[in-house]
């Protein structure tokens, strides 16, 4: 089991074999499709994994550089899949990352020149979108149409949440922060290429559009989520139009918001000062509202029965935004809001974003004002990246994932390792710091209990049913390419909508991959996102 797209002529380069106390020792990398040998070695000791219900030895072929299309060989067993290494071995990876957010445009046609077989009719124009009562105000009463149209539709349903578009706009802008020539001179073929800007500040512009759209300008509240009342079927975009309302101004909408629009303002500004200009207003004011308004949780509303991203604990949205509010401003009292000292350091999720202050405050550590103590700064950032790094070096399958990260999209609990990771070794140039990041680029590219690439598109066995309504409806076989699936969990929360059982119950291979599920096979932007900023740092990074 090994990445199946490949690696870097000097990436670590280690793929997970079977093996029991009396199983095979040695390996040999093979010039693929033939029994020409380039490189031979033994494999490591047989170690346990209890995530996947079986011992494996690990193949390290760090030593292998010349570019070249190769096979791992061990008697006794198939050949593993073919496997390149190359300059470029990311490169086509992150394109396709970048693009499945085009794909999944809200209100916008897809046509032929940009999507290929994928081209689609517009859906949502989401220009007439009532004020649902649970967000209701004086100067916007229940029923009230307001305009809300453009960003991405959040998963495999068409629906548009402010939480999730939080972590997932902001990892965007925050891989061109980190690597911005890379960005520069990527060409992506959507229909703003060639405009002058990256095509990933492009992309990401699409979704920020709307975002500024869910503000209220009355008060600076901003809606949990853009929605319908229940979930849609299996239909094409155009298909589905059932009505749609804005629901519940929340206190983590608000801050999420305020956080990805003071990050947008900074990375915009030297293409669109107007813009930037209105972005940083807007951040401030949704703060504002979230001063007011500190514990507006989101409560669903008993007609509604969407995702919910409900969070009760905000303090991680406080700190997030009082952080990027202060890189943008350089005002010291955001970074007093932020209540440094208080703050731990997690792999970010979606509900969980407190890491991404001190990514950000680590990245623009060289332009702070005297108010931040860079110690800590430093310290959070590397001593999360050492116990990931411990965690990697103690797994049978020489990754980081441990038993509870097989969580509703654990595919992107590994990536968000490998972010901090990254940024970990972008601090102290630490060697293993950069291994066990690509270690879950590995782990979601192929080396996992399941042998498959959770990339649709990507990898010679990928996923091809992942539960997205357009890979579904638009009569294609292969489904909708660049998507990132959520990958094994044991929840199974969706059992009773499959009719075809899960394979395994373990924790790495509780995966179906079926249209039905859900909880194991559906893909999401915020699951995207760490893949868009994974392939990118190490394509970048070489
Ligand atoms: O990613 C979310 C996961 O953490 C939750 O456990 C799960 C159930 O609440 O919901 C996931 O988010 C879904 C969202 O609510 C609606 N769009 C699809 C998302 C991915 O499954």
């Amino acid at each position: 089991k090994l990445n199946q797209l490949g690696y870097l002529p000097a990436s670590a380069k280690v793929a997970v074999v079977p093996g029991t106390e009396n199983g095979a020792r040695q390996f040999a990398i093979i010039k693929a499709g033939s029994n020409d040998v380039v490189q031979s070695g033994t494999l490591g000791v047989a170690q346990w994994s209890s995530d996947a219900g079986e011992s494996v030895r690990l193949a390290d072929f760090s030593g292998l550089q010349t570019p070249g299309r190769y096979q791992l060989r061990v008697e006794g067993m198939p050949d593993s899949l073919p496997f390149e290494v190359s300059a470029n071995a990311y490169a086509a990876l992150n394109a396709a990352s970048i693009r499945a957010y085009y794909l999944n445009r809200a209100s916008i046609a897809l046509d032929a020149q940009h999507a290929g077989i994928y081209a689609r009719a517009a859906g949502h124009p989401d220009t007439q979108v009532l004020v649902h009562a649970s967000a209701a105000s004086a100067a916007r009463p229940a029923g009230t149409v307001i305009s809300s149209p453009k960003g991405w539709y959040d998963a495999g349903d068409y629906n548009k949440y402010i939480v999730n578009s939080g972590i997932s706009t902001y990892t965007l802008l925050a891989a061109y922060e980190d690597f911005p020539d890379f960005f520069r001179k990527q060409t992506l073929n959507i229909p703003e290429s060639g405009n002058g800007k990256p095509d990933l500040l492009n992309e990401a512009l699409w979704n920020l559009e709307w975002m500024l759209t869910m503000q209220d300008p009355n008060d600076g509240g901003v809606y949990h989520k853009l929605t319908n009342l229940s979930f849609d079927g299996m239909v094409m975009p155009e298909k589905a139009i059932m009505p749609r309302y804005v629901v519940q101004k929340s206190t983590a909408a608000a801050l999420d918001f305020a956080a990805v629009m003071a990050t947008a303002s900074r990375v915009y500004a030297p293409f669109d000062k107007a813009l930037s200009q209105r972005m940083l207003a807007a951040s401030k004011a949704a703060w504002q509202w979230a001063q007011a308004h500190p514990r507006d949780y989101y409560q669903q509303p008993k007609d509604v029965s969407t995702g919910d991203y409900g969070d009760k604990d905000v303090s991680d949205e406080f700190a997030w935004a009082a952080a990027e509010l202060y890189i943008s401003t350089g005002d010291d009292a955001y970074y007093q809001a932020m209540h440094a000292p208080e703050v731990q350091a997690t792999v970010p999720t979606w509900s969980d974003v407190r890491s991404l202050a001190w990514l950000s405050l680590a990245r623009h550590r060289q332009q702070l004002t005297g108010a931040a103590d860079q110690q800590l700064i430093a310290s959070r950032v590397t001593t999360l990246s050492q116990r990931l790094a411990n965690q990697w070096k103690q797994s049978a399958y020489g990754i980081v994932m441990q038993t509870g990260d097989y969580v509703w999209g654990s595919s992107a609990v590994a990536l968000n390792q490998s972010m901090v990771l990254l940024h970990g070794y972008r601090l102290t140039g630490k060697r293993e710091y950069l291994d066990a990041a690509q270690s879950g680029l590995d782990y979601v590219l192929g080396r996992n209990a399941v042998d498959t690439s959770f990339v649709t598109g990507q990898g010679t066995r990928s996923a091809l049913h992942p539960h997205h309504r357009p890979s579904v409806a638009d009569g294609i076989d292969a489904p909708v390419p660049g998507f990132l699936v959520g990958g094994p969990q044991p929840g199974q929360q969706d059992k009773k909508d499959c009719s075809v059982p899960y394979p395994s119950s373990l924790p790495a291979k509780s995966w179906l991959d079926h249209a039905c599920s859900y909880a194991s096979n559906e893909i999401a932007i915020n699951w995207n996102a760490p893949l868009v900023y994974v392939s990118a740092a190490l394509q970048a990074i070489k």
